[in-house]
């Protein structure tokens, strides 16, 4: 008899043809969001899961499962994990990292440009029938070339903009726990700074840090307060690590000049403050979004269950001590 697992939320049909071949699937193709409830229901009797971002597996929902044996994120992030949970419940967990990161940090610099020009707005203006023609101090944006770019998060991704800045012949400086070896910093031309004098000397800010108790709120009213009022900032990471009332109330106030976010405190809920505002861009959590790197992040995810689920060691375990 094939393990069953549970496919928490929509995937591609070759993915599920694929775990087809290894498990009895059940599968939730009308994407209801299952939460905890749905997931302590649906995972009952299960082997292993492939989960998303979003699915929270508590301990509660654990606790719920004892025949559990994997859970299989497919994101990078794992901030909806609870890791030692999993652990102590012998559940081997799993991410993707790696197969985003260029389509994540092309998103960022798609926020970065958006911004940096006000392009959503001035597509809204044009849209509305607002553009009367050419004048000289409409929509005057910052200038992308020659700025510095600061980085706060120096992972895979954090170096994968990096890269891209040396095409704008921008100054990079990065700050991280732990400082890049030298032929990383120099392949992206990046030079490691403390936390304030990145604040106050980036002209575009990207967030790429990973999202913990640590993490929340990293950038609050002190933090931008630091920054130049001709700054903007950048979020793809997660929803948390700006405290989005603060920076609200900077971009209301242009202590900030402009914002671009692809993640939020409490999504897919928003602070209806960034609704008012012209100087932010908002998209909804697409950061990995191209239909190559999402087939990519879910057959990886598979590929942990099936591994998992054989006997053998999971590529990207998390938890090496729940490996048995
Ligand atoms: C996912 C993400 O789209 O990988 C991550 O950490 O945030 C996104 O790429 C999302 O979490 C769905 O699982």
């Amino acid at each position: 008899m094939k393990p069953k697992i549970l496919v928490a939320r929509e995937v591609f049909p070759e993915v599920l043809e694929r775990l087809r071949q290894h498990f009895d699937v059940d599968d939730n193709q009308s994407d209801a969001v299952l939460g905890v409830e749905g997931l302590k229901a649906r995972l009952a009797g299960k082997a292993g899961a492939l989960t998303a971002g979003n699915d929270p597996i508590t301990p509660e929902v654990l606790a719920a499962a004892p025949g559990l044996k994997a859970v299989c994120n497919f994101a990078v992030g794992y901030n909806n994990i609870d890791l030692a949970a999993c652990t102590k419940a012998g559940v081997m967990a799993t991410n993707t990292p790696g197969v985003l990161d260029d389509t994540t940090a092309d998103l960022a610099w798609a926020l970065l440009m958006s911004t940096a020009r006000s392009l959503p707005a001035a597509e809204r203006w044009l849209r509305a029938g607002d553009w009367p023609g050419f004048r000289m101090m409409d929509w005057l944006g910052s200038d992308v070339h020659h700025a510095t770019l600061g980085i706060l998060g120096m992972g895979r991704i954090g170096q994968t903009v990096a890269r891209r800045a040396l095409g704008f012949d921008m100054t990079v400086i990065y700050h991280n726990r732990s400082r890049l070896p030298e032929d990383k910093e120099a392949a992206c031309r990046a030079r490691w700074v403390d936390k304030q004098t990145l604040l106050r000397e980036a002209d575009f800010l990207v967030l790429l840090l990973p999202y913990s108790p640590e993490s929340h709120h990293v950038i609050g009213a002190a933090e931008l307060a630091l920054m130049k009022p001709s700054a903007h900032l950048i979020n793809v990471a997660r929803g948390g690590i700006v405290d989005d009332a603060a920076l609200i109330s900077a971009l209301r106030q242009r202590r900030l000049s402009g914002a671009a976010l692809d993640v939020f405190e409490g999504e897919p809920k928003l602070n209806p403050g960034f609704l008012e505002l012209d100087n932010v861009t908002l998209t909804p959590h697409i950061g990995s979004g191209s239909r190559a790197t999402r087939m990519a992040m879910a057959m990886t995810a598979a590929d942990n269950l099936i591994a998992a689920l054989s006997g053998q060691r999971p590529p990207n375990l998390l938890n090496p001590d729940a490996w048995r």
